[in-house]
């Protein structure tokens, strides 16, 4: 970055008097990396422009929404026109069926769905339809996975949760921390001890079927297939979180990829486009049971919301009708890889980098990072130096060792190119 950062400096110092940390979600205050963070102005395609006209690359995107790049001409043509015919009713809309649609096209598991806000209220309501079905009231989820901030989540959470080293946040009531249960990912051995030790009280086991909110941790070979063994002869909902890895590992989401079928999926980040929405679905049975239908209430007064139903809609159709697009991002996504493995090896720099697909993390540890131990394992104050190196050479990555980083439609070879010179560039600066 050339210019100064004078506008988010004063920006910054304006927000941390109204909001907790001067912003609207932890990870983004640059907390586990230093530095004050970035107010961003404006975005298009695969940039960014902060307050003071810095112009960036941006890694982020949102998180994971971004999947077509930002402000995508058929996203902001569908949101404008809609925002001109109102922006919320309270009331069911054509934009909704067609957005249900046309998921169920793309995941023809998902026989039923219902629209919500965030991925949070997804989790929160699948977890709740699990206990509501079976019965029972414990859940399983994988040390480092993380599914939003209710309770019973964040018990070992990844994301925030692990980057501020606050897991187990206070608040939680041991009430609700006694039903959440804890295995190491990637690990059958841990759900089976679990199942022994908790028999017929397990309502679900929840997973990101590739994880990314300990940075990108792929499934074992047999890890998912074995989970949908062992759920499947415990009477127990193998529910897929999907928020971040749906229509981005691929069309169909993980389940596609790893040809698993879950019995409930959480949908959100690109499901909106980058406006609020998400969902939880999956066999009609169990979905028969959410309310009104059922007994198992559920309820938002934003679930549906006209405009972010016409983002989603407006991004799933450019997925659908796209048919070389994932083949793109894996040819970016390994050129990405090749290029920044190549700078490590060049550089003999304690690190790797793991990817899924456009998900992708710069692990600072030369071990492979396969649950939640080997991640912690890695030296986030390195990161962090990486990071302020990254955003010198106008590269903006996830502010966290524990992140997925994220390529668009949108990145062109060069900036693949671009974005692996500053890689080595800032390794250099990294470990000097
Ligand atoms: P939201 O409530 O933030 O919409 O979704 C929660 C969630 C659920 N499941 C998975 C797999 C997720 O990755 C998330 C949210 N992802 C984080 C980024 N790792 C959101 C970023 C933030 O917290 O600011």
């Amino acid at each position: 970055m050339t210019q100064t950062t004078e506008q988010s400096r004063a920006l910054f110092a304006r927000a941390q008097k109204l909001m907790p940390g001067g912003v609207n979600s932890p990870v983004r205050a640059f907390r586990a990396v230093g530095g004050e963070p970035l107010f961003i102005a404006r975005a298009s395609g695969a940039r960014l422009w902060d307050a003071d006209g810095n112009e960036l690359i941006d890694h982020v995107g949102s998180w994971g929404p971004m999947i077509l790049g930002h402000a995508h001409p058929a996203v902001v043509r569908a949101v404008a026109e809609q925002a001109a015919l109102g922006t919320s009713y309270g009331a069911p809309t054509r934009l909704e069926v067609e957005l249900a649609e046309t998921v169920r096209r793309i995941m023809p598991s998902i026989e039923l769905l219902r629209m919500v806000s965030s991925g949070t209220e997804a989790a929160m309501a699948a977890a709740r339809l699990a206990r509501g079905v079976t019965g029972r009231s414990k859940i399983v989820k994988f040390a480092g996975c993380y599914h939003g901030h209710a309770d019973a989540f964040l018990i070992k959470a990844g994301s925030g949760a692990a980057t501020f080293g606050q897991p187990d946040s206070p608040g939680v009531p041991e009430g609700v921390a006694q039903d959440t249960l804890i295995a190491d990912y990637n690990s059958l051995d841990a759900v089976d001890d679990l199942f022994a030790a908790f028999p017929e009280q397990i309502a679900a086991v929840i997973v990101e079927p590739v994880a990314g909110n300990m940075g990108v941790v792929a499934p074992r070979p047999g890890f998912l297939a074995g989970l949908r063994e062992i759920c499947s002869e415990e009477d127990a909902i193998l529910v897929f979180d999907e928020v971040m890895t749906g229509f981005r590992v691929a069309r169909g989401g993980a389940r596609q990829k790893y040809a698993i079928r879950p019995d409930l999926t959480l949908m959100g980040k690109i499901l909106g486009g980058g406006l609020p929405a998400a969902a939880y679905g999956g066999r009609g049975d169990l979905m028969e049971s959410v309310s009104p239908s059922g007994p198992v209430y559920q309820a938002g007064t934003l679930s549906g919301n006209p405009l972010a139903m016409a983002a989603g809609l407006a991004t799933l159709r450019v997925i659908e009708e796209d048919s070389t697009l994932y083949e793109r991002l894996e040819a970016k996504g390994a050129a990405l890889e090749k290029g920044i493995a190549e700078a490590i090896a060049r550089r003999g720099a304690p690190a790797h980098i793991a990817r899924v697909g456009s998900m992708w993390t710069l692990f600072f540890t030369p071990d492979p990072v396969v649950d939640w131990k080997t991640a912690s394992a890695a030296d986030t104050r390195t990161f962090a130096r990486w990071f302020r190196a990254m955003l010198d050479y106008g590269i903006y990555v996830a502010p966290s060792q524990f992140e997925a980083n994220f390529l668009s439609d949108a990145h062109t070879e060069a900036d693949i190119d671009i974005t692996v010179a500053a890689a080595d560039g800032a390794l250099e600066a990294a470990l000097a």
